[in-house]
């Protein structure tokens, strides 16, 4: 029993990556898996593994300095949920 315990916790270790872009810590969490650099903001590269973003992102760039910073995201995070 302990054994199944152990596997199920582990796949939900495992599937929560998947799962990233759903719950209540969606933006943070969708946010920091973009940075893949850690630097606090959100480079065109970076967000190239997002479609979505890619086609939003100079929309999402408020400034226009090539770089969503974590408000500039929330921004458009926002923008969408409304859209829906
Ligand atoms: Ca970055
Ligand atoms: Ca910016």
């Amino acid at each position: 029993m302990k054994k199944i315990v152990a596997i199920v916790g582990s796949l939900a270790l495992a599937s929560g990556i998947a799962f990233a872009g759903e719950g209540h810590e969606k933006e943070k969490t969708a946010f920091n898996d973009l940075d893949q650099n850690q630097d606090g903001v959100i480079t065109q590269s970076e967000a190239s593994a997002d479609e979505e973003l890619v086609a939003q992102f100079t929309t999402a760039d408020a400034n226009q300095d090539g770089y969503l910073t974590p408000s500039e995201f929330d921004a458009l995070e926002g923008e969408m949920e409304e859209a829906e």
